[in-house]
């Protein structure tokens, strides 16, 4: 499906058919551009970016690839492609075609969803907002750039929803996405991982591969949902979800990389002393990562998720392909929980634990990537494993928030915590390393910092020198 470009705001939803909305949103445009220049990648409005821009929102439109000023961006509404025979495929109204409107008394829930999914994609950008100035690379630069014009373009994605199929309630809301800001004691965004800050690339990276994964099972979670137009914005968010985790995933893993390289050649653990990032120190930053991101998933026992499911607003992970009756009225899942200050496995109603059953997908998932990282390690002969914290880590939503629990899942009192705490997350001395570590950007074509190895390929199959950044 062709996305028009002639159009202020590119679309694929024939925006000028509906002169109302196409004003509203044309209001809204000015608003975010100033958002961005205020809050977006700070100092950068002059710089030509070798970005891909979406020309169709099938597979294919995406191999586009060119010099863009990032405040330029076509920034649009692109939405996946209509099945005009789909059905709403699980809860109450299961096997009814899917809604084109809003139903009534859905209304205020699906507000709130996609209120709480499009907070996160502002909030990241401006997580992100200082991490230009200490690149690693162009290459990398310009993947941090992609993020965040691709996130800016998710926050898009939602304040269209809220223009179209919410009234005057929707209009304030898109008002409201540009004024919360991450870590703002004010007003602050949403979510908890969201008003962390992410001060320097060893937190992009994990970033990306931890909470951006939250995204991509959110999205898919919402790309089932009953209310098409959704669905179909879900669904072509999750083609732009996935270059983010490839970006975190790389990322640490170049990390690692390099680390490896440095202990092996000096036959010494303490690569600090040679400029590098010890694997003590990454794993700390992992567990604090994974374990912010669990808290996304909300708590294990949620009516809430309940209800989402039965009412048709929100599904399962892949939930057309998996086999039981899709209303699990009667299906029951374990979960881990606390009770009486002990983790315990215990039998609930599957509905209950629909949150816990997304965060079990997002685990495994997660784990894949440890596997590849692990395997870097070995073949450098070093004994040492990354390994993901117990679900239960320094958590602070859901049954797990009042427990002091260690990465291997040991409920410790609070004297024990202290003491191991920071042997587990970053301490105030980590920070301070890696934050002084990440120098001036680095400029030079074909030149990395020397904490990361350089990628095996470039983008869009360019040398490893070409300029992805002109800074004018
Ligand atoms: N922080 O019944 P529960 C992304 C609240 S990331 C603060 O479990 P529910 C991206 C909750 O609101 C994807 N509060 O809640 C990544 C509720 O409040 P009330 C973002 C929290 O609703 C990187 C209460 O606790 N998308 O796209 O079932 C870069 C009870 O909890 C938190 C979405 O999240 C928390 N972590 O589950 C850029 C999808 N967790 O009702 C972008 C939309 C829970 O008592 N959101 N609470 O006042 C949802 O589906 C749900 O809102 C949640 C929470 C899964 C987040
Ligand atoms: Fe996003
Ligand atoms: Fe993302």
């Amino acid at each position: 499906m062709a996305i028009d470009y002639s159009q202020r705001i590119p679309n694929n939803v024939d925006l000028s058919g509906d002169r109302r909305l196409q004003r509203a949103l044309e209001n809204w445009q000015p608003r975010f551009l100033d958002w961005w220049k205020d809050m977006g990648p700070d100092g950068t409005v002059n710089f030509d970016v070798y970005l891909r821009t979406a020309i169709s929102a099938d597979a294919n439109g995406w191999a586009n690839f060119g010099y863009v000023k990032m405040p330029d961006y076509r920034w649009g509404i692109f939405l996946a492609g209509q099945d005009p025979n789909r059905v709403i495929a699980f809860g109450d109204n299961k096997g009814k075609p899917a809604w084109q409107e809003v139903p009534g008394e859905l209304r205020s829930t699906l507000r709130r969803l996609i209120v709480t999914q499009g907070d996160t994609e502002p909030a990241s950008v401006e997580q992100q907002r200082q991490l230009g100035k200490t690149a690693p690379s162009l290459y990398d630069l310009r993947n941090l750039f992609q993020v965040n014009v691709e996130e800016g373009r998710h926050l898009w994605a939602m304040v269209y929803l809220l223009h179209a199929y919410f009234g005057r309630d929707g209009r304030e809301e898109a008002e409201a996405m540009l004024e919360r800001h991450s870590g703002d004691p004010d007003k602050p965004r949403i979510l908890g991982a969201f008003n962390e800050k992410t001060p320097d690339w060893l937190s992009f990276f994990m970033f990306t591969y931890f909470t951006d994964r939250d995204g991509k099972y959110q999205l898919a979670s919402l790309a089932e949902s009953g209310f098409d137009p959704l669905s179909r914005s879900c669904r072509f968010m999750l083609i732009e979800e996935a270059h983010h985790m490839f970006v975190g995933e790389s990322g640490v893993g170049r990390i690692v990389q390099r680390t490896c390289e440095l202990m092996k050649q000096h036959k010494t653990d303490d690569v600090r002393a040679l400029g590098a990032i010890d694997l003590a120190t990454i794993q700390k930053y992992l567990n604090f990562h994974f374990s912010v991101s669990l808290d996304l998933f909300g708590q294990e026992a949620s009516t809430n998720a309940a209800n989402y499911y039965t009412q048709g607003v929100k599904g399962r992970y892949l939930e057309t392909r998996l086999e039981d009756d899709h209303l699990l009225t009667n299906a029951t899942y374990d979960i881990d929980t606390a009770e009486d200050g002990r983790i315990i496995r215990k039998t609930v109603p599957a509905l209950a634990a629909l949150n816990e059953r997304l965060r079990q997908d997002y685990i495994e998932d997660c784990s894949r990537g440890l596997v590849r990282w692990n395997r870097t390690i070995e073949q450098a002969g070093i004994d040492f494993e990354l390994r993901l914290p117990h679900r239960a880590f320094n958590r602070r939503i859901g049954a797990f928030a009042d427990l002091h629990v260690s990465p291997d899942g040991k409920v410790l009192s609070e004297s024990e915590w202290k003491a191991g705490e920071g042997k587990w997350l970053p301490t105030v001395e980590d920070r301070t390393y890696v934050t002084a570590l990440m120098g001036p950007a680095i400029v030079e074509l074909g030149k990395y910092a020397n904490w990361i190895a350089p990628p095996s390929r470039g983008i869009n199959n360019q040398p490893g020198d070409f300029e992805y950044v002109r800074f004018n």
